[in-house]
Parts: C-alpha cells; structure tokens; sequence
C-alpha cells in the first residue's frame, strides 16, 4: 500500500513555522510514544536549524515503560537537548518542559539577568499530526485554549499560548512530508492516526497492523481475541472475524468490520504496548 498525505495546508504551515522560527529560542518536538522515529519529520530540519530541542515522548501511556526509558536514554545522547516522557492529558504534567527549557536557555537568562533586562522566552511545538502538541499546549497553560482532536488535521492555524510570566509557546499544525517513502514509517503513521483516515485505505492498513502484530507482538493479538493466529496476516484477521462473529448475511466475512475494529483497538490502546519503531533508528536522526 502507498501511503502519501501532504496537502497545500502543510507546506503553508512550514513556511509559516519556518518564518515564526526567527522569533523563538527553543523547540519542543512532540514524539508519539508508540513510534518516535516515524515521528522524526526530515521537513522539520531545515526549520529547527541549530536552536535546542525539548523532545516530548507523549502519549507514554500507551507503551511499556521500561522500552520508553531506553529510547529516552538513546535520543538524550543528542547535542543541545533534553528528552521527556509525557502523558499531555494528565494536568501539570508539562511543568517539567518549563524546567528543560530553562536547563537549556540557563545561559541567556543569566546574561539577561545580569543587564537588569527582562526575559520572556519563547518556545515552537512541532510534531506530527495528532501526535498531541494541542494537549500539551493546553497543560502547558492549565486551560482548554488550542483546539485538540482525537484524529489528524485539527489544528488549522498557529496559536501562540503563555505560559505563566516567562515563557510563550507556538502551537503549529502537524506536518508530515511530501514523500514518505518509506513505507513502514508511512505506516506506523497511519497507525497512530497522524495521516487522515480519509486518504487510506483501511483494509489494507488493518492487514498490514496484523502483519506487523504478529511479528511484534503475537501475545498482544491472542490476549484480545484468543487463538487467532494464521499462517499469514489475512488468515489471522479471518480468525478474528470468526471470534467476533463479524459475518455478512450470507455468511462471508465482514472485511469492513473486522478491519475498522482491530485499526480501532490499536488506537485506542488496547493490543500492544511495545514500540512500534526499532531502538537503532534513533541514530538515523
Ligand atoms: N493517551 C493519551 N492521549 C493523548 C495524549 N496526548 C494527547 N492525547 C490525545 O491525542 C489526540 C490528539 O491530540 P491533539 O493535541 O489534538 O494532537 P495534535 O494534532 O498534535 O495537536 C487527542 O484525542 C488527545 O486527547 C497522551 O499523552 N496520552
Ligand atoms: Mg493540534
């Protein structure tokens, strides 16, 4: 399956970020737990140039903890950057991104302080669609202000927040790139629901998610449906649909089904916590 989804909003939206990017000091670059380095958008490169990083690994609620802490290990070997792991939805859960991007900024606001001047610091979220910059944005500032969504495309515009008297942060559209060829990435994407439903083909994506379960983490798919597993990914899916008595009146099974529900519990956190990505990516970026 060829996935590609970069409309006319998202080169828009890179330019803007590209000319905001002038006015902020640091980045805070929110990464889906469940595949961070199919987070990791090449686009973003030219926008964050040298200027430190804050990675966010949010939505670490929805992936084995200890596999997160090694990822977090590895990317913080990075230059000029600290690596978080958050769950964006618990409230004061981003007071720690307030300390990191003071870690980070220490030695300007001390020069600052030294002149008597005043400081107020300013801060980009990029990410991902859907990966949960509006979230973030939102306890960042301890109210509902930027729109959030549980699906890609929610945010349309830029929206700067303030957070408390010395920080303002920029919550931007997500972006992806105008050819993902690499097509595990793509779909990892499609998984975590950062390329609109719209332009996949769903069928296809759930086979591919089996595909990858049943390589990845075969317990995950019998602890939700028993013994399903198949020689391939379409018996498997076959099985499920059998388990759930998901048929059509004559008897076949019902593809549509069977495929919107296992796309759905993966979304909804409900088979497997490992990440979706390998740890040796990390040195990709
Ligand atoms: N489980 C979980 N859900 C989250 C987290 N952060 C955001 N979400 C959900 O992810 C969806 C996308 O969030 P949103 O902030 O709109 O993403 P954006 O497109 O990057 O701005 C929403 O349904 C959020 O409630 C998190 O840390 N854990
Ligand atoms: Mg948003």
């Amino acid at each position: 399956m060829k996935i590609n989804w970069f409309p006319g909003h998202m080169a828009k939206a890179l330019r803007m970020m590209q000319e905001e990017v002038k006015n902020v000091s640091t980045i805070i670059y929110v990464l889906d737990s469940r595949a961070p380095f199919s987070c990791i958008n090449p686009s973003f490169l030219k926008v964050i140039g040298n200027k430190p990083i804050v990675y966010v690994l949010n939505k670490c609620d929805m992936v084995n903890s200890d596999e997160l802490k090694m990822w977090q290990k590895e990317i913080a070997k990075k230059d000029n950057c600290k690596v978080l792991v958050m769950n964006a939805t618990e409230s004061g859960a981003s007071k720690k991104i307030e300390l990191a991007i003071k870690d980070l900024m220490q030695e300007r606001i001390d020069r600052y302080l030294e002149k008597g001047a005043k400081i107020t610091l300013k801060a980009m979220i990029l990410g991902v669609p859907n990966s949960g910059k509006s979230t973030l944005a939102n306890n960042l500032n301890g109210k509902a202000k930027a729109i959030t969504g549980d699906r890609a495309g929610v945010t349309k515009s830029k929206q700067w927040i303030k957070v408390g008297k010395y920080l303002e942060v920029l919550d931007t559209p997500g972006t992806l790139w105008p050819n993902l060829e690499n097509n595990e990435t793509a779909l990892n994407l499609a998984f975590i629901g950062s390329i609109k439903e719209e332009v996949l083909d769903k069928n296809d994506l759930a086979l591919a998610l089996v595909d990858k379960l049943i390589k990845l983490d075969s317990e995950s798919l019998t602890a939700r449906y028993g013994e399903v597993i198949g020689e391939t990914a379409l018996e498997t899916l076959d099985n499920i649909a059998n388990v759930k008595a998901f048929k059509l009146k004559g008897g076949d099974i019902d593809y549509d089904r069977v495929c919107a529900f296992v796309l759905n519990d993966y979304k909804k956190g409900k088979l497997t916590t490992k990440i979706l990505d390998k740890l040796e990516c990390v040195k990709c970026f």
